[in-house]
């Protein structure tokens, strides 16, 4: 069909008329397509090279959680298997304070468009254009914007992926995570303490990683006698937003109320704060990576741990 791009068994369409993100899609479904699903690197690529040099700022692609804050699910009903947040995000938007430098310079091209103010927000998720383009933003849903449409491609069928073979076994005093591939067990009983590096190198010399969590229902697992413990949410990277020490997508979240803030533009590692806390039941926080809390490991279902090691290894 003209003016679709085909990328492998997918069309797509780039509308640059501005529409909010429900006439979007509404419009995406006159076209017999959807709202754009990314499912990994190489498909945001694709779309980079579609827009990125477009002068609009944003393109809407077919991401939300209006219907659930901690939960952002495509339209099209695709599970989440890659994210690419801004710096920003996931919920936090230009009316930041001045002392929340490492955001600014995201922030000041944008002034034509409404952002929320700082803190978790509902809203529909837009590519950026430019000097950042393919990072994602969260936004009011009725900005107006351009937007992504895509379609199977003619005579493309749907691969059918073999099903995998994932043996349903955990080591001695490790708990199967539920809907996952995992096994995880907490690491503070002994009060040990680590930093938020320290612990996830521990992690990893044992072949796993800091535990990652894409549902409530596995965050209900994760549970700890102290009232905080490093996750292996963290923001490394300083022009890009909060990623999973695994490599999995951030699709899920449950902030503390105001946050993450980056307070004093220091904090880029991210704990669970837990229920007895006086403030809350699992929520998150942001806060340095420095500080020494107790952790939680992730391995997969059946690959046996290694040996505990007895000193972090060197280079972080
Ligand atoms: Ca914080």
């Amino acid at each position: 069909m003209q003016g679709w791009r085909r990328q492998n068994s997918y069309c797509y369409f780039i509308v640059t008329k501005p529409k909010s993100f429900p006439e979007a899609e509404a419009d995406c479904k006159s076209y017999n397509s959807y709202l754009a699903d990314v499912s990994k690197g190489v498909d945001n690529a694709f779309l980079v090279s579609l827009v990125g040099m477009r002068p609009e700022k944003h393109f809407w692609i077919g991401l939300t959680n209006q219907k659930n804050i901690n939960r952002f699910v495509w339209t099209n009903k695709d599970k989440v298997t890659f994210t690419n947040w801004n710096v920003v995000m996931p919920g936090i938007g230009g009316k930041v304070k001045p002392t929340y430098s490492r955001y600014l310079h995201h922030v000041s091209p944008l002034n034509n468009l409404h952002f929320f103010a700082q803190g978790h927000h509902k809203g529909c998720v837009a590519m950026t254009t430019g000097v950042f383009a393919g990072l994602w933003d969260v936004l009011p849903c009725t900005n107006t914007l351009g937007y992504i449409c895509k379609q199977l491609a003619e005579g493309a069928g749907l691969t059918t992926v073999p099903p995998t073979f994932t043996p349903d076994y955990c080591a001695k005093n490790w708990t199967p995570l539920r809907s996952s591939e995992y096994c995880i067990k907490e690491f503070s009983q002994t009060k040990e303490r680590r930093t938020w590096f320290e612990a996830r190198d521990f992690c990893r010399a044992i072949g796993g990683d800091l535990v990652s969590i894409h549902s409530y229902v596995q965050l209900q697992q994760v549970r700890t006698a102290f009232t905080s413990m490093w996750i292996g949410l963290s923001a490394p990277d300083p022009t890009t937003g909060f990623v999973w020490s695994d490599g999995s997508p951030l699709q899920y979240q449950h902030w503390l109320t105001g946050q993450p803030d980056n307070r004093n533009n220091v904090q880029s590692c991210v704990e669970i704060m837990m229920k007895w806390h006086q403030y809350t039941d699992g929520s998150w926080n942001d806060v340095r990576c420095e500080k020494t809390n107790g952790w939680t490991c992730q391995i997969a279902k059946g690959v046996t741990p290694n040996p505990l090691p007895t000193r972090v290894p060197p280079g972080n």
